[in-house]
């Protein structure tokens, strides 16, 4: 299992938070999301494979969050 801890500054509400741990719940491997409307963090706990950190960053810009260094 991966876990990683990253920031997106995109976040401003719970609508932002709930959409993102919708969406990478549904990638499959991703094992837990849990994201932070106040600190902006975002914690990514998954499977490789089958799933990768690429695929996540990609879904991310998909949905318009896309992660900061
Ligand atoms: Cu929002």
């Amino acid at each position: 299992m991966t876990k990683k801890n990253i920031k997106i500054e995109n976040i401003n509400c719970e609508h932002c938070t709930n959409t993102i741990e919708e969406e990478l719940n549904d990638l499959k491997g991703v094992i837990s999301v849990k994201a932070n409307k106040d600190s902006k963090m975002v914690t990514i706990e998954w499977q490789e494979p089958p799933a990768t950190w690429q695929q996540i960053t990609d879904l991310l810009e998909e949905i318009g969050f896309p992660a900061n260094a």
